[in-house]
Order: structure tokens, then sequence, then C-alpha cells
């Protein structure tokens, strides 16, 4: 059919791209959850949309339905022209929509209650903590039980639960991987607190899901799941490494702005750092006066 090699060529092509499109779409992202809050926000979700399309399509059904049944060459249908009230359209009228918004309010209250943030999923696994910070424009993980820090990679042993707690040393960010599910601010001088676990081994994306300035766009990193030994393997990895400790003053030199950094490690932490972050409201005061950005 397709003589023309060049035609042959761009159909091709436009195929490929059309498999990509549906291929992507169920690439990564809240609807591939891989732990249970993530399978929780996606079944809020779908249960919101069933309640919505359970008005919506009917809704729609019966605008044509209307038009098709009282159109003018239908002697059948009844015209009422002195028509004004009638009190069960009233009643059917209302009750749907309050039946929705009822529906749709439990579904919210029962799960925002479910999947709050600071509360701790239950588990046999004994949780991990894991301290994240935002800088401009990178992630900082700090492992405050393993002694030991990463830059835009985080490792997490699959099926233990992780409580991140989470700052910034400077703007508002928002730490958020898709694939396990809820966002959570990261501000200065705040200590917010985020239940996750991951009980797919794999590799998912994360990022901040808000808009910080310049270097935003490369603020991304990965969450490795990995089995538990694999996870000693990489703590024992990190410890070997020749890199610096990660103290206050290397902090400040760290969280100094760059862009489009690559995973880093740490093999040691000055303990108790995390908490000198917050309480010195993130923005580190020799880094502030270096880039004149003190207000
Ligand atoms: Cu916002």
């Amino acid at each position: 059919m397709l003589r023309d090699p060049r035609l042959a060529r761009f159909s091709a092509r436009f195929s490929c791209l059309g498999l990509c499109a549906v291929l992507t779409a169920c690439e990564p992202g809240i609807l591939n959850p891989a732990g249970p809050i993530a399978a929780g926000e996606r079944s809020i979700f779908f249960n919101a949309l069933a309640v919505m399309l359970a008005i919506v399509v009917p809704v729609i059904v019966l605008a044509f339905a209307f038009g098709w049944w009282f159109r003018a060459g239908n002697s059948r249908a009844r015209h009422l022209p002195e028509w004004a009230y009638s009190g069960r359209l009233e009643l059917l009228v209302w009750s749907i929509p309050a039946l929705a918004i009822m529906f749709l309010g439990g579904i919210a209250w029962i799960g925002s209650h479910d999947l709050d943030p600071p509360r701790p999923i239950a588990s046999k696994a004994r949780p991990m903590t894991v301290e994240v910070v935002a800088t401009d424009w990178k992630w900082l993980f700090l492992y405050p039980e393993q002694g030991i820090a990463t830059i835009n990679r985080l490792v997490v042993p699959v099926g233990t639960p992780v409580k991140f707690r989470i700052t910034s040393a400077g703007v508002m960010n928002s730490f958020f991987v898709p694939q396990l599910g809820s966002q959570i601010y990261a501000m200065s001088g705040m200590d917010s607190t985020l239940h996750l676990r991951a009980d797919k081994a794999g590799r998912y994306r994360g990022l901040s899901a808000h808009y910080s300035g310049e270097g935003f766009a490369d603020m991304d990193f990965f969450v490795d799941a990995v089995p538990q030994a694999a996870f000693d393997r990489f703590v024992a990895t990190a410890r070997a490494g020749r890199g610096k400790t990660l103290d206050w003053n290397e902090f400040v030199a760290m969280a100094h702005p760059s862009r489009n950094v690559r995973p880093a490690s740490y093999p040691r932490l000055q303990p108790g750092l995390y908490d000198q972050i917050v309480m010195r409201n993130g923005a580190p005061e020799g880094d502030r006066a270096k880039d004149g950005r003190e207000q």
C-alpha cells in the first residue's frame, strides 16, 4: 500500500511515536503505585472518579435523550407550556448531587485520616529514619542511623517503612516520589514528617513538585528500593568511600546554589546535623553572606 518510501518511513515513525505515547502512559506515576500509601491514594482517585462518573454519564445520556424525545416531529411527547413545579423532580435533581457530595466527602475524610503523612505505617519491620534537606538545587538525604548521607539519590530497603523528616535550606520545595505517594512541602525552619514504604523493588523517580527557581528543572533524584542485603551493601560502600564528613561547614559548602548535581555520598555524618539545619532556619549564615541573598 505504501509505495512511496518517504511515506512508509513517515508512517513508521509516526506509529512508533504513537506506541511511545501509549507506553509512557503506563510509565511510573501515581497510577502505578509501588507502596501502600500510593496505592491508597490511587484508590481514592478511582473511587472519586467513579462517584463523579455515576452523575456525569447519566446526565450526558439524558441530555441527548430529552433532546431526541421532545423533538418537533414526536407527536407522542407531551407538551406542557404551563408547567412550573414538580416536587418529585426537585427531589431527584437535588438528592443525587447531595449524595455525590456525601460520598466524595466521606472518601476524602476517611482517606485523609488513613493516609495522614505523620501517621506511622503499621508494619512488622522496624521503621527507618531518613532526613531530607532541599537545597538550591539538589536533595540531601541524611541517614542518621547509618551515619551516612547522599546527594540526589535515595536508597531504601524494600518493605521497611521509612520515616522522612523534611526541611529546606533555602526556598520552599516539595518532596515527591509519585510511585510511593504523598508530596510534602520542604520549608526552611520547618520539620515535616512523612511515612512511606516501598513494597516493590525498583528505581523510582523523585522530584520537587514546587517551582523554586533557576535550577529547579534538574532537581530530580532517584529512589532505589532494594532488598535489605543490598541496602546493607550500599551503606558499607558509602562508609568505605573517600569523601568528606558531612558536618556543618561541609553542609554550608554543599548547599551553595548549583545545578544538575550528580548523585554522590558522604561516608560520615555529623550527629544532629539535621536539627541544626532546622534550628538555624535552614539558611546557612555563611552562605547567605557569600551570595548576598541576605534580606
Ligand atoms: Cu504550591
